[in-house]
């Protein structure tokens, strides 16, 4: 099993989508990228700690490429809006790719440039792509939020599926 970082905005439509791909055992919320240890949902929101809202992606590559996540990525929510997704404004909301290792590095950098070539968005894409740092599981009430309360809010997978 590897792992992949994906921050894209809200975590709970972010982990939702990224359960659904096949080849992926384990989907956790939480949060990376800012100054504190063991941060809080509370002072995450508040912008304080800069950490950002993501998902730790625990998946098969036999069965799913991360070169097939990082593109998934790229669909399932709008790399252009800088701190920024949908309605939810704020550092926390950036749109990051945290990379373990040179490899992953280097194929987030190509698919990066892919979906840029792809004449996919009306303007830059501004995602940051960063070596991983510590990442901090959220609080158990944000795990699975989407199938313990309904709702969404990103693209799901199969909406992605027919396009
Ligand atoms: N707009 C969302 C953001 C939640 S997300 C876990 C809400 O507060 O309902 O940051």
């Amino acid at each position: 099993m590897e792992k992949a970082l994906f921050g894209a905005g809200c975590f709970w439509g972010v982990e939702d989508f990224f359960r659904q791909v096949p080849g992926v055992a384990d989907a956790v919320s939480g949060y990376a990228g800012g100054a504190s240890q063991r941060p809080t949902y509370r002072q995450v929101c508040n912008g304080d700690t800069n950490h950002a809202e993501v998902v730790e992606v625990t998946f098969d590559p036999a069965k799913v490429a991360y070169a097939d996540l990082v593109d998934y990525f790229f669909k399932m929510h709008n790399p252009t809006t800088r701190n920024r997704q949908g309605p939810d404004v704020g550092t926390q909301y950036r749109s990051v790719i945290f990379t373990h290792g040179p490899e992953q590095a280097r194929v987030a950098r190509e698919r990066l440039a892919a979906a840029e070539a792809s004449g996919r968005y009306k303007s830059p894409i501004v995602t940051q792509l960063e070596a991983a740092p510590t990442f901090w599981p959220a609080e158990e009430h944000h795990q699975r939020y989407f199938q313990k309360h309904g709702g969404s809010c990103h693209v799901s997978f199969a909406d992605l599926q027919n396009h």
